[in-house]
């Protein structure tokens, strides 16, 4: 029988609106401007009132409202173009006239020639003129936002987090990189070479500090093809490490934290100190009770003065998470909240998938600990969330000290460095629920269907 197939049309390359990691706009990818690679621009000449071309940074408006809000000057920067038209101002130059001026791969616009002849990849957000990242309209991204009161341990587990992330199962076949070489070298100054070299624990983050996002690129399931990389998934991954002391305050929440309204999915982490165990731990270990900040809200106070601020988080994935869990380690009086011999004390291991097994025993682990000793915060949880998770992690491993360093007391941790207990639990868990990882056996049919994306994106940056 004689079919009259057709050839299957070229696959159209998927094209993804962005969300600025800055101002949290939305817009296509042909909406972008771009940075100039040269300062020349036309000003008017305040001597004679011609149009001149001048050779120096320019005042950027968009950029300079965007750092105001944060009570900060703007750097002077390269002048600004805009493809798509609709703007003025001096600090804007047209595109090259003539040829083609604007070059698209996979579908999305992706460099200018200016009408010096410069050309320029450097894309910016059209609304607040921040950098994008590269994978901008190339891949998905997702905000994954860490919320809890202050000294719960967010600082020292998105650090131990980006670590643990780097040396994944090899069953996953992942790769986390970072977007740019600020993010990698903001990591391993303020973040990496404090804890895991000197052993040192960070500072309180300050409400008064700019959230910067801290932004990763994860591929997932990566094979070799004709000499590329190539991945099943290519996803942006932004971090952004909040101070506890602000999520209480709306202001705080509108402006250096805005992310957590637009966050795709939350980590809320409590720490023990803030439950009914928190005596009893006291008792137990002297650091546990330096953390005990008097004054500071019980788990559930913090719960409510945070979700109840115009967050859509009802349907969003929500980790609950019980951070120094290494705080309850065995001892006779700690029993009656886990077993001496539970696998929270235990590394976690998902390999190449999410063991779906071992989270439904640690959300039961935790979820009874929660039970004992902060009812009313469980029940509002399981109220609150449609889609919630306990865990248990211990980013340090172990204790605390305090240590005298140039007459300055910082605190130490006892072992060196950090040994983590399941923190990228959690986060897999995560991944799993906004269908980045499997959460079968690989033998098994995949749950997760989400159309393979970021064609060009996968190669691009392989090389
Ligand atoms: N024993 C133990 N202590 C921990 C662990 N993680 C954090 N801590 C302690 O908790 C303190 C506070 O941790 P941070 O990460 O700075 O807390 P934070 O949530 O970022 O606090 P803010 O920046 O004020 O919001 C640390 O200095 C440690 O003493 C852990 O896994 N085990
Ligand atoms: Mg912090
Ligand atoms: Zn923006």
């Amino acid at each position: 029988m004689i079919t009259n197939k057709k050839r299957p049309e070229p696959e159209a390359p998927v094209v993804y609106p962005i969300k600025c990691p800055y101002c949290f706009k939305s817009f296509e990818a042909n909406e972008v401007h771009f940075r100039a690679s040269s300062p020349k621009h036309y000003a008017v000449s305040p001597q004679n009132g011609e149009r001149v071309i001048r050779e120096d940074s320019i005042v950027d408006r968009n950029l300079a409202d965007y750092y105001r809000q944060f009570g900060r000057q703007a750097p002077r920067r390269f002048p600004i173009i805009a493809p798509a038209g609709n703007v003025t101002g001096d600090e804007y130059i047209g595109l090259a006239l003539g040829g083609e001026p604007i070059e698209y791969r996979g579908g999305v616009m992706y460099s200018v020639k200016d009408e010096f002849g410069n050309e320029s990849e450097k894309r910016l957000c059209p609304f607040c003129h921040n950098d994008l990242p590269k994978s901008a309209g190339y891949t998905k991204s997702y905000t994954i936002a860490f919320a809890g009161d202050t000294a719960v341990g967010k600082t020292v587990y998105m650090t131990t987090l980006i670590n643990r992330l780097q040396f994944l199962d090899d069953g996953f076949r992942s790769m986390l990189m970072p977007l740019t070489s600020s993010v990698s070298d903001k990591y391993d100054t303020y973040y990496f070479t404090p804890m895991y070299k000197e052993g040192l624990l960070p500072e309180h983050t300050h409400v008064n500090e700019v959230v910067e996002p801290l932004i990763y690129e994860l591929r997932v399931g990566i094979n070799k093809v004709n000499g590329d990389n190539v991945a099943d998934k290519v996803i942006t991954l932004t971090f952004y490490d909040v101070a506890g002391d602000g999520i209480k305050n709306a202001d705080y929440v509108n402006t250096r934290a805005r992310h957590l309204k637009y966050a795709d999915a939350f980590i809320y982490m409590v720490d023990p100190m803030q439950t009914g165990a928190a005596q009893r731990l006291a008792a137990l270990n002297s650091n546990a009770g330096a953390d005990y900040i008097v004054g500071r809200g019980d788990a559930v106070k913090i719960l409510e003065s945070f979700f109840t601020q115009d967050i859509d988080f009802k349907d969003k994935p929500t980790a609950i998470v019980l951070t120094k869990s290494d705080l309850l380690k065995s001892t006779e009086s700690t029993q009656r909240y886990f077993d001496r011999n539970s696998t929270i004390y235990e590394q976690c291991s998902h390999k190449g998938y999410l063991d779906t097994e071992q989270v439904e025993k640690i959300n039961g682990e935790v979820h009874n600990f929660f039970g004992i000793t902060a009812p009313l915060f469980r029940k509002n949880v399981d109220f609150m969330f449609n889609n919630v998770k306990y865990f248990a992690v211990s980013a340090l491993g172990g204790p605390t000290e305090t240590v005298n360093v140039d007459g300055i007391d910082r605190k130490k941790i006892t072992n060196g460095i950090p040994q983590e207990i399941r923190v990228e639990e959690p986060f897999l868990w995560i991944l799993a629920q906004l269908g980045i990882i499997s959460e079968n056996a690989p033998e098994e049919k995949p749950k997760n269907t989400e159309k393979k994306s970021g064609g060009f994106f996968k190669k691009l940056f392989s090389k």
